[in-house]
């Protein structure tokens, strides 16, 4: 009987690592689930569908994941890849679409998503580090056809009444599941990836930092409570917010994320965001721009007066959702 002591002793300790591990102790917002290390390959590759051998082509892995809660989180994100229309190229290697300027794009030969019978065809121009999945009203437009890499651009074309709503699923995929991590070349093995979102509409609507941007995924973290959450703010700024002025954690395979659930009906137009933060503004300096990434800079005027926008943490954050209401 002696023995069951230690037992019960150490069943004490692991409920207070547990508490503690769900944010309770630091008296953090509700409903997050942490966890810890690398999570269990579903799928080595979910993008199949690349059409020539390119150097930057990387698979596409997903994962489950069991949070110390007993939550089973799919990382990086639950996606509608497979089972979704997928937009239209702009530029993408994969898809061996290339032109050489704006003027050879044939917009009008993409097809239109009716959203209102009785409304306006709105074409609008998407780049996504490294995923996307766009609403509008609730339905879904289109994903991103290359959920990784290569960086490729979108065309996204929909028939709407306004005033409307635009809600954008992002992600930063990853190789190191669960931990927000990936390879960088030449011999970075434990590289933490970062994100970014930018889109021009033809009505005019640009992202910027009108629109509202909430994280729910945050990784890779030393400590779970590097995310301090005040209300709706889930904020990681002390570790930094862009490279290469964000830190990089030591803890490899042994890091930590915080998850929150997505919430129901996050697309539709009623959702109440407003509590959610503003969209924070990132420079093409800050995204990691360079003149190779062509995707995008062989388009300027497809961009014009948008800015590239994600939620505070560019780096850590890793599945992000955005909403904008058009008036
Ligand atoms: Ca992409
Ligand atoms: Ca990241
Ligand atoms: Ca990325």
């Amino acid at each position: 009987m002696r023995t069951r002591t230690p037992i019960a002793l150490s069943a004490v300790t692991s409920l207070a690592v547990l508490a503690a591990c769900a944010g309770m102790s630091s008296g953090a917002g509700s409903g997050r689930h942490v966890t810890q290390g690398l999570a269990t390959v579903v799928s080595e590759n979910l993008y199949t569908g690349c059409r020539e051998q390119l150097p930057n082509l990387r698979k596409t892995p997903l994962g489950r994941i069991t949070a110390f809660d007993g939550t089973v989180i799919t990382v990086p994100a639950e996606t509608a890849i497979g089972s979704a229309p997928q937009a239209a190229p702009l530029y993408s290697d994969c898809e061996q679409v290339r032109p050489a300027r704006l003027a050879d794009v044939s917009v009008d030969a993409v097809p239109v998503v009716e959203v209102d019978r009785d409304g306006d065809v709105v074409s609008g121009f998407v780049v996504a580090d490294n995923y996307f999945e766009l609403y509008v009203n609730g339905k879904l437009v289109a994903v991103d056809p290359v959920p990784y890499t290569p960086f490729n651009s979108a065309i996204v074309r929909f028939r709407v009444k306004r005033p409307y709503t635009i809600a954008v699923k992002l992600v930063d995929w990853e190789e190191k599941l669960g931990l927000g991590m990936e390879w960088f070349p030449p011999n970075q093995n434990w590289y933490v990836g970062d994100g970014g979102f930018i889109a021009r509409f033809s009505d005019g609507t640009v992202t910027d930092r009108s629109w509202r941007a909430q994280t729910y995924y945050i990784a890779p973290l030393t400590n779970p409570d590097d995310v301090v959450e005040r209300g709706d703010v889930r904020d990681t700024t002390a570790l930094g917010r862009t490279h290469p002025l964000a830190k990089p954690p030591t803890c490899e395979a042994r890091c930590y994320a915080v998850h929150w659930d997505i919430p129901r009906g996050w697309q539709a137009p009623g959702f109440d965001d407003r509590r959610w933060p503003q969209a924070y503004e990132y420079t093409d300096a800050e995204i990691g721009i360079s003149p190779a990434l062509i995707s995008y800079s062989r388009f300027p005027e497809a961009f014009t007066g948008a800015r590239w926008i994600w939620s505070s943490n560019l780096v850590y954050d890793n599945v992000v959702l955005v909403r904008k209401r058009v008036q």
